[in-house]
């Protein structure tokens, strides 16, 4: 069986960002074998947070989420490698940072902090559908 390299967009948010574990995130994703295409540092706007979670609108937990995410600055990241979208996924854990299984980012890193909206440290892509759309909205130069 072959697979092919995917990419997907890993976002280190403004939670892990101000605690300083954007390193910890990149570290744990280079040492999973995974490599890295690009990275910027900046503060989301509303449009493009709009559009990166247009899924969750109506969701009692979507402008808590919008505030959260344009709060500040957050490390967006382009990682690469055979199944980095579902292997991202494992390395984060649970969306929920209270049960995400210790070894996990979001489950050594994170916890309940008692807001509206979990603030669980990492976003990652969750298909290769979501992928193709997240990159393109994050980072249009490469698609
Ligand atoms: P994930 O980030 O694991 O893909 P998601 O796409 O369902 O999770 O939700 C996006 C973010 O919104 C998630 O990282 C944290 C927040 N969130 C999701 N469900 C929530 C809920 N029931 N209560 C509070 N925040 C939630
Ligand atoms: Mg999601």
């Amino acid at each position: 069986m072959t697979t092919q390299t995917e990419r997907s967009l890993v976002l280190v948010k403004p939670d892990g960002f101000k605690r300083g574990l954007s390193g910890e995130v990149l570290s744990r994703i280079e040492s999973k074998g995974y490599t890295l295409v690009t990275l910027s540092i900046f503060t989301p706007d509303r449009e493009r947070l709009e559009r990166h979670y247009a899924e969750h609108q109506g969701k009692p937990f979507y402008e808590p989420l919008l505030d959260f995410m344009s709060s500040g600055q957050v490390t967006a990241v382009v990682i690469e490698g055979e199944r980095c979208i579902e292997g991202f996924r494992a390395l984060a854990g649970a969306t929920d940072p209270s049960v995400a299984l210790p070894g996990t980012i979001r489950g050594d890193l994170g916890r309940d902090w008692g807001s509206k909206v979990q603030k669980n440290i990492v976003h990652g892509s969750d298909s290769p559908q979501s992928s193709a759309r997240e990159i393109d909205i994050w980072f249009p130069e490469l698609v």
